[in-house]
């Protein structure tokens, strides 16, 4: 089976990048042995004023000291930091960002969650078409991780030896038939709601688990649209652009999918700054396709 570094070696990838992608991907390690000490919810908030369980300062810390130590980044943003992090020190210039642990609030209840990164050449403030690399890792029954170098999509699991084999080869998304829909369905916007209500009526089945890596992950493999959208009282929806939408629709992008704000291709936008919210429609490309033609979703 083909490991990771062997499949790296098979790219067009810098030598750098490719031990940038091995070290952080490898930290899933760690990252899993902590989840059984650290459940509880701590005593702060993150920036965007939602609670914080010990495994998310945990997870942050600790890739941000593999960072430090590795001189491999020169900065790294966190959706658990308020300012981007420096390191004067690195020897190379990539530039990172994490969402150290996505789907926190299901830490609790056993269901997956992970890590999602995302690499630029020299700033964490560019487009996600810009990306250089893009994976996240998914701590379910398996350690999963999904990666693309910009040479199509491929998943590796990690086995007994904690050594990833490739499980997938050239990922491709299906047109299929899943939908989910985040946010109060009482504070649903009427182009949306009107979008999920055509959804139904094709047939499409809800799967949404409070994960947006785990969502996205099930959807790259069965197809159909998952959204976190505008919705009353919070038109920016909820979900980040630099952290989850960025690094998650590049990979869906180079599956051959789409994501989408509503309107346009998320891909494209200029961050305007850190915390920078979005609206989220992300899946396979014939639905996100018809959504944007069809209805006027509110952005
Ligand atoms: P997190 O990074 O703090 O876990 O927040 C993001 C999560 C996504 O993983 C998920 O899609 C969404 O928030 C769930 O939100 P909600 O609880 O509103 O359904
Ligand atoms: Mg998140």
């Amino acid at each position: 089976m083909t490991t990771l570094r062997e499949y790296l070696d098979s790219t067009s990838c810098e030598e750098k990048l490719k031990d940038l992608i091995e070290l952080v991907s490898d930290q899933a390690i760690p990252i899993r042995k902590a989840f059984i000490s650290n459940q509880e919810y701590v005593d702060s908030e993150n920036i965007y004023g939602e609670k914080q369980i010990a495994l998310d300062k945990w997870s942050n810390e600790h890739l941000m000291k593999t960072f430090r130590e590795s001189k491999l980044v020169k900065e790294a943003a966190s959706e658990e930091e308020a300012e981007v992090v420096e390191f004067p020190d690195a020897e190379a210039s990539y530039a990172v960002t994490i969402d150290p642990l996505d789907g926190s609030s299901l830490v609790q209840v056993n269901l997956a969650v992970g890590t999602i990164v995302g690499v630029y050449e020299k700033s964490v403030m560019e487009e996600g078409r810009n990306l250089k690399a893009a994976f996240y890792m998914l701590y379910g029954p398996l350690t999963v991780l999904g990666l693309t170098v910009r040479e199509g999509v491929h998943f590796f699991a990690l086995n007994e030896e904690n050594e990833y084999v490739m499980t997938q080869k050239d990922v491709r998304i299906p047109e299929g038939k899943l939908y989910a829909s985040g946010a109060l369905k009482r504070d649903w916007l009427p182009e949306h709601q009107r979008f999920i209500e055509y959804l139904e009526k094709e047939g499409y089945k809800l799967r949404y688990s409070g994960s947006f890596v785990a969502d996205v992950h099930q959807y790259l493999k069965y197809g159909g649209v998952f959204s976190y959208p505008a919705y009353r009282g919070k038109e920016t929806g909820k979900l980040r652009l630099l952290f989850e939408a960025n690094p998650m629709g590049f990979i869906v992008s180079e599956a051959g999918g789409r994501i989408s704000d509503g309107k346009k291709n998320l891909l494209e936008i200029r961050p305007e700054k850190l915390d920078h919210r979005i609206p989220i429609y992300v899946g396979s490309k014939g639905i996100i396709e018809k959504m944007e033609n069809e209805y006027d979703i509110e952005v």
